[in-house]
């Protein structure tokens, strides 16, 4: 049997790497095949949403701002169609990390030892992102009892477990809510190795002092958040 996992990537103004994202992300491997790719747009003012068009994506425009808010769009497109993925994965569209390895983060899914896995990365984070990543990844230990080491983007999970995790964050919480719900939800995880590498193209969050800031502080409330809820 063929998994279907359908991808959903959040971009706004990527128009220097969309193309070649696409063009290095494999559609089929042993046991799977990608089908949706939705590139989750955010009305770009550059020619993002041509170049993913023509390289085989299907494109939704979600102008509202926001990371979280982007996902949650393209989750909202599997549900209404007529053939649900089994699957679905989350990549960036900066091309920092290498679609490539999608049959890696995928292998623990398919072969039924996990529900949710996250490409962790070794390599290419900032000093600041990686002081970020410790702190967030000790708090989450300290108040959820599960050690991860990476809040990294490039992660899948089975289409019917995400919808149990009830995603709500629209911004820069995303990524650590669905970790965090993953452990309250006893979802069985599993971290890979994944490269990463400098983003081609400008940077929106962590490559600007604002950005970093504002993504720091929305994902430690979201941990503190997620605490209080019980
Ligand atoms: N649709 C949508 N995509 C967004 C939005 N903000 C950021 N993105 C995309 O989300 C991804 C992550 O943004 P980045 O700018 O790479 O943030 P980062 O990875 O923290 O920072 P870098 O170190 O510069 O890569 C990229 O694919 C962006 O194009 C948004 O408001 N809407
Ligand atoms: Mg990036």
């Amino acid at each position: 049997v063929t998994a279907r996992v359908a991808v959903i990537i959040p971009a706004r103004n990527e128009e220097t790497s969309i193309g070649l994202l696409l063009q290095h992300l494999p559609r089929i491997g042993n046991g799977w095949k990608i089908e949706p790719v939705i590139v989750v747009d955010a009305a770009s003012t550059d020619k993002t949403a041509q170049i993913a068009a023509q390289n085989g994506a299907t494109i939704l425009t979600e102008p509202r701002a926001g990371y979280g808010r982007a996902c949650l769009r393209g989750i909202e497109f599997l549900k209404n169609s007529s053939e649900q993925p089994e699957i679905v994965a989350f990549l960036d569209a900066d091309f920092s990390d290498d679609p490539a390895e999608i049959g890696k983060i995928l292998q623990p899914i398919l072969e039924n030892r996990a529900d949710f896995s996250l490409g962790a990365r070794k390599t290419s984070l900032a000093p600041h992102q990686k002081f970020g990543n410790r702190l967030a990844t000790f708090l989450i230990r300290l108040l959820f009892g599960h050690k991860f080491h990476d809040l990294g983007p490039f992660r899948a999970i089975r289409f019917d477990a995400l919808e149990r995790l009830q995603m709500r964050d629209e911004t820069f919480g995303w990524t650590v809510e669905m970790q965090i719900k993953a452990v309250k939800h006893k979802l069985r995880t599993v971290e890979i190795p994944v490269s990463y590498r400098q983003r081609v193209g400008k940077s929106k969050i962590s490559g600007t002092i604002s950005g970093s800031f504002r993504a720091g502080a929305k994902i430690l409330a979201t941990i503190f958040r997620l605490r209080l809820q019980n």
